[in-house]
């Protein structure tokens, strides 16, 4: 981009004409502690002001003031909420995709395709408010009825991380809305803005549902901007029972102990290594694109980025030279312009990690191609990086870590037993792909002795999951699981139910107790 360019960018002007054509107060966006920066040209956006530790109680204990009221609301009423916020995202998806891609500096159609999956979710969810049904199960006992039933289960809270600062929220807020449930959100701090815009966006959709006769109370959800002092706050109030939590693995395994030590539960979506096979058979052509997308979109910055990749040897000379090329030449700059691929890091942090992340990967013998800061012209406090493709022979030191930044280990392998033993021999267990047309092969992989994620994909990435399905991986990844198919039983509490419509009591095992 030419300096011209850059400067007529006037992105803090219009960050806030976004928030306040969205319903954001003026003064939600100045004169707080906290500056809201974007990663696109580093400037501050906005001074927004933080949340006390006073505060958190006070919204939590309306928010389970509200959820004891909002439980009692039929849960297809619940979902007209939801369709209501799923209608209010569609009209305002320009808007706040541009925000997520100020805030986030994630490229246009990323910025778009976030909040799509927002309004994914929404219509999931509505559909799911019909559906929210336990079993009828056999029992032993003529007579008796045994059955299980969900009931809402109270506070949600949610934890959201910088790179995904709207759609895990919506993934979580959807979801525990329809089941009964009220919501406080606590964002990235590094993403407040985005979570403003969301929460006017939910205030406008709460106001429509009660002109329309629906009965929301007040306090059903709420947000909570600061830093780790008001999660903290969340994590440990005992009114909230179910905590969704969103970050690196070493936040997780603070809030995962902080929870279990209260018997609260815990949805932990946490660090991934995500790794891919190409075997032999692979269409080579499909497998360049679907690994540059997954290794170099979003500048490396989801959890399900691929950054481990395993090359059988009879093809790695005819696929790594084509995608060093694609590193070469991928359009890297501003985000909010239409060609670019490559945005920015978040922030200086992520910059050092990555070079950190090299610099150990050359103490492990990898031959390191990219990775350098790429200046873009009236840009200088942002940081951009060419991607880095790093080929190694070992799995070893920073292979075996997750570093948040576009970074693609390659290692060459033979035999895939001992290729999904390798994919398999690191802490984390979120996402993977094997690329293969060979039948045998995709089975094996996605099979119980294949990859041990808790996403296993075939001839895709493995980034870029829709929400149908349950998100969520293994081990250091946390456990949890979200957005789709069952995840909803997460935010709701099952009641055993047995009852007898018979005159007599006949007791289970064959007891008898006659009085
Ligand atoms: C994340 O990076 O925290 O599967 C979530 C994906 C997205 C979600 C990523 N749908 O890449």
């Amino acid at each position: 981009m030419s300096p011209s360019q850059a400067h007529s960018l006037n992105l803090a002007a219009e960050t806030t004409d976004i928030l306040t054509s969205l319903g954001v107060a003026p003064e939600r966006l100045r004169g707080g502690a906290r500056a809201a920066r974007s990663p696109v040209t580093g400037e501050v956006l906005a001074q927004v002001h933080d949340d006390t530790r006073a505060d958190a109680t006070a919204v939590i204990a309306r928010a389970h003031g509200a959820f004891l009221q909002w439980r009692l609301v039929p849960a297809p009423k619940r979902g007209e909420l939801v369709r209501l916020l799923g209608e209010e995202l569609r009209a305002n998806k320009a808007a706040l995709g541009r925000l997520v891609s100020i805030e986030a500096g994630k490229i246009v159609s990323e910025g778009l395709g976030e909040v799509q999956e927002m309004i994914d979710i929404c219509e999931f969810a509505v559909g799911l408010s019909r559906q929210l049904y336990g079993l009828t199960i056999a029992t032993e006992r003529a007579e008796h009825r045994m059955m299980e039933t969900w009931h809402p289960l109270g506070v949600t809270g949610v934890i959201s991380a910088f790179n995904f600062p709207v759609a895990v929220w919506a993934w979580n807020a959807a979801v525990a809305l329809v089941c009964g449930n009220s919501v406080v959100w606590k964002p990235s701090e590094k993403t407040p803005l985005t979570a403003l815009a969301t929460d006017a966006l939910l205030a406008r959709a709460l106001a429509r549902y009660r002109r329309e006769g629906g009965d929301a109370p007040d306090g059903l959800t709420g947000l909570l901007l600061g830093g780790r002092a008001v999660g903290e706050m969340l994590v440990d109030d005992p009114n909230v029972p179910l905590v969704s939590a969103t970050g690196s693995t070493a936040m997780g395994r603070v809030v995962g102990a902080c929870l279990a030590g209260r018997f609260a539960r815990a949805i932990l979506e946490l660090g991934g290594n995500n790794a891919a096979i190409v075997a032999p058979s692979a269409d080579l052509d499909l497998t360049l694109r679907a690994v540059a997308f997954a290794a170099m979109g979003t500048a490396g910055q989801r959890c399900t980025s691929l950054r481990r990749l395993f090359v059988h040897a009879d093809v790695y000379e005819q696929l790594v030279p084509r995608l060093k090329q694609a590193y070469a030449s991928v359009a890297i700059g501003n985000p909010l312009q239409q060609d670019t691929l490559i945005g920015p890091l978040i922030d200086r942090g992520a910059y050092d990690a990555m070079q950190d992340a090299l610099s150990a990967a050359r103490d492990h013998g990898g031959r390191v191609f990219g990775g350098e800061r790429v200046t873009i012209g009236g840009f200088e406090n942002a940081y951009y990086v060419r991607p880095a493709l790093v080929e190694i022979g070992t799995q070893a030191g920073p292979v075996e870590r997750e570093t948040f930044a576009p970074i693609l280990y390659v290692m060459p392998y033979r035999d895939l037993d001992a290729a999904i033993k390798l994919h398999n021999a690191v802490p984390q267990g979120l996402s993977s792909s094997i690329f293969t047309n060979d039948l045998r092969e995709a089975e094996t992989f996605v099979s119980l002795r294949g990859s041990d994620c808790g996403i296993a994909n075939v001839n895709i990435g493995p980034s870029g999951a829709e929400i149908g399905g349950a998100f969520g991986g293994e081990k250091e990844t946390g456990g949890g699981r979200e957005s789709g198919s069952d995840a909803w039983k997460a935010y709701m509490r099952r009641a055993t139910n047995t009852v007898n419509y018979g005159r007599s009591l006949p007791l289970a095992q064959g007891v008898k107790f006659d009085i």
